[in-house]
């Protein structure tokens, strides 16, 4: 049985999405990163980045969130194609994820949601950004069914980062192709399981910090990282 260290966040959503396309047996382990459960020195063993996701499968721990959906494919040898074309292509989209629409998104939802100091140069950065980068995505699902072609972990990697898009300052209806894409995704039977149990295990992740949660998950140095795992 897969171990799944999970929060409910877009990059542990995208390996529920998977684990669930699979078929997989699996015990999700919540960790609340509001109250630091990922500096305890137990689960720093088990990703060494102190984030969610991270999954323990027999003697296999993998880190990462694109990672994980990588090494759950090719041990599947399904949602990543295997013609080496198609591959390159899911690869492309994955990396894409993992550099721009993730990150760029998260910068977005914390200058415009959680920054204490409103900063109006940030906050028109990253929601433009994440518009330009929309606008990548609906551009491309213009002349492909998915992503990469046929479904694969390309689109999972994507899915929960476009799930927020009213949060992320954006409007679907502008972007058709990523609209139909969107909805496809979300009539999936995998994916409306995995929406459906995973706030029900780990409620309350987004919305407003407390002073207490910011401390935590905001400002983070190598040095204070190392203080709260000595505390824990
Ligand atoms: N590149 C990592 C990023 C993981 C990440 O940022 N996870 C967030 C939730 S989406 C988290 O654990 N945040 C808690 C923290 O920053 O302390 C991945 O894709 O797995």
């Amino acid at each position: 049985m897969i171990k799944f260290y999970f929060s409910l966040a877009p990059n542990p959503m995208k390996v529920a999405l998977l684990l669930e396309e699979l078929g997989e047996q699996y015990e999700p382990i919540p960790i609340d990163t509001r109250r630091g459960q990922q500096h305890t020195p137990e689960y720093l063993t088990v990703n060494p980045n102190a984030k969610v996701p991270a999954i323990i499968d027999g003697d296999t721990i993998v880190f990462d969130s694109n990672a994980i959906l990588l090494y759950l494919a090719e041990k599947a040898g399904k949602f990543i194609p295997k013609d080496l074309r198609t591959r390159a292509a899911a690869l492309e989209w994955l990396f894409w994820q993992m550099g721009g629409l993730g990150p760029m998104s998260g910068q977005n939802n914390h200058f415009a949601h959680y920054a204490v100091d409103k900063i109006p140069y940030a906050i028109d950065r990253y929601r433009n950004e994440v518009n330009r980068l929309y606008g990548v995505m609906n551009k491309r699902l213009a002349g492909h069914e998915y992503l990469a072609g046929p479904y694969s972990i390309a689109d999972m990697a994507c899915y929960p980062w476009i799930v927020p898009w009213e949060r992320q300052g954006q409007n679907i209806a502008d972007f058709p192709h990523l609209k139909r894409w969107f909805e496809a995704i979300k009539a999936r039977p995998a994916v409306i399981k995995a929406y459906e149990w995973t706030p029900k295990i780990n409620p309350g992740q987004g919305g407003i910090r407390t002073a207490e949660e910011r401390a935590i998950l905001f400002g983070q140095t190598a040095q204070s990282v190392a203080a709260m795992a000595a505390k824990q």
